[in-house]
């Protein structure tokens, strides 16, 4: 007899669970299904787990497919099971190609081609809808999206559109999605977007996103234009849809955590806030060639900004930009100045000078510090006048971060408005009416 096991989740079961269970006893005679318990998918960083352990268990065993379901709930379990249960072959979803490897010392891994669309009749038929998100471009930051966007449960990445549809179907290719040639047909198959193309065609695909009823969630620096941020959120809104631009610091646990305890009156009134993030780049790279969306400003500044409009409001009387420039212009560094009523914030970025990245809140009775990498929050100290009176925070960052933003957009689309305070529709604004006087002063 063949003893076959394979492990999920199966939360909001849908077909692609459906398919691999189906297949997954067929490469056998008997079928072990293990279920993963809530504590288990929180220590691996599984957000927005819907149904409960035994919602998902009932939905296994109602396929019929499966001769004996247990759960798993420690790293480790596979393989303490496979010795446990006298398995044979070990299978999952192509989605985990190479990450089970290791079990083959103990028996035969089979990845199964994951199901690339979750088909709208069977969404139709769930109480709770899965969003099928598709992606618009294809570079850095989409590649890390698709891992994230699985650890978030309610989502599922359907499909890509580039116009260079070379690079598309090969995006495509690499993460067993759909590549679409024709937008219309994107559109169609989705429900919401994430926007991942260059910063200079963000306006119009997200105009093009929201003009065909998608929600959309932009990459940061949404855009750079107060006039057009403006003009897209009331579309937004207008259409009662959901416009959200990714700056991923605004959506992790420990910024979150941070911000609080700086508004808590722990450090007294804020009164400076200073934020630096530098990155050294190849040359040849986009942030020292294009011309007109280049440099470090455009580059960073949206994370610098973050906590100084997060603290003071989008309200300042001066912002100021002092930059060294590569021979083309370009900044290499820059150091942007604003100026409140009562406060002071500076957003240091640099892409051709590496300096310490932190950020420091201080206030009249205290101050906050969290050294780099603080756009990832995970640990930040809060100081008193006393050097001995030191107290520490820490919190989780997992993976890429982008998990947390797609699982606060995700919230928002399902009509809560909990997160909606980590980044303000007029935060946005102020974030954008910022960059596009630095594109004034600067560029022209
Ligand atoms: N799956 C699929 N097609 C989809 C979605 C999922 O074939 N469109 C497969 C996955 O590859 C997995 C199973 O269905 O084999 C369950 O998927 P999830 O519930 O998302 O569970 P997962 O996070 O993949 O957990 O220890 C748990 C395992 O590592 C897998």
């Amino acid at each position: 007899m063949t003893r076959v096991i394979t492990y999920g989740t199966f939360d909001l079961f849908h077909e692609g669970h459906y398919r691999l269970l189906q297949r997954a006893k067929q490469l056998g005679d008997y079928l072990i299904v293990g279920v993963t318990t809530e504590g288990y998918d929180q220590n691996r960083g599984k957000l927005n787990v819907v149904d409960s352990l035994m919602t998902r268990i009932e939905n296994v065993r109602k396929t019929g497919f499966a001769d004996e379901i247990i759960i798993e709930e420690s790293p480790g379990q596979k393989f303490r099971d496979i010795k446990k249960y006298h398995i044979d072959i070990f299978t999952v979803g192509s989605d985990w190609v190479g990450h089970f490897d290791y079990l083959k010392d103990y028996c035969q891994v089979v990845y199964l081609e994951r199901t690339k669309n979750i088909s709208s009749t069977m969404l139709r038929s769930q109480k709770k809808h899965i969003q099928r998100i598709g992606i618009i471009g294809t570079g850095r930051i989409a590649n890390r999206f698709i891992p994230e966007a699985k650890l978030v449960s309610g989502v599922s990445v359907q499909g890509v559109y580039n116009p260079h549809t070379e690079s598309a179907l090969n995006f495509a290719e690499k993460w067993e999605i759909e590549a679409y040639r024709e937008l219309e047909d994107f559109y169609n198959a989705i429900d919401s977007v994430y926007v991942a193309s260059p910063h200079d065609t963000h306006y119009e695909y997200i105009k093009s996103a929201l003009m065909h009823g998608k929600h959309v969630l932009c990459e940061k620096p949404m855009v750079l234009q107060k006039e057009q941020a403006e003009e897209l959120f009331a579309y937004a809104k207008e259409r009662s849809l959901i416009l959200f631009e990714g700056v991923k610091t605004a959506y992790c646990p420990g910024f979150t955590q941070l911000l609080g305890i700086a508004c808590s009156g722990m450090i007294g009134s804020i009164r400076n806030v200073e934020a630096c993030f530098t990155k050294l780049e190849k040359k040849d790279g986009r942030e020292f060639t294009d011309l007109r969306y280049g440099g470090s400003f455009i580059e960073l500044g949206s994370y610098c900004m973050l906590p100084i409009i997060k603290m003071f409001g989008d309200e300042f009387t001066e912002v100021r930009f002092d930059t060294i420039d590569n021979d083309n212009g370009l900044d290499l560094f820059t150091k942007a100045s604003f100026k409140y009523p009562n406060g002071i914030g500076t957003a240091t970025c640099g892409l051709g000078v590496k300096s310490e990245g932190r950020l420091l809140i201080s206030g009249t009775k205290g101050y906050i510090v969290a050294e780099a990498p603080w756009w990832k929050t995970t640990y930040f100290e809060v100081h008193h006048e006393n050097p001995n009176d030191v107290e520490k925070y820490s919190d989780r960052f997992l993976g890429d971060g982008l998990r947390y933003e797609i699982s606060d957009f995700l919230s928002l689309i399902n009509g809560s408005s909990k997160s909606e305070f980590k980044l303000t529709r007029s935060e946005s604004i102020a974030m954008a009416g910022v960059l596009e006087k630095f594109i004034e002063e600067k560029r022209g």
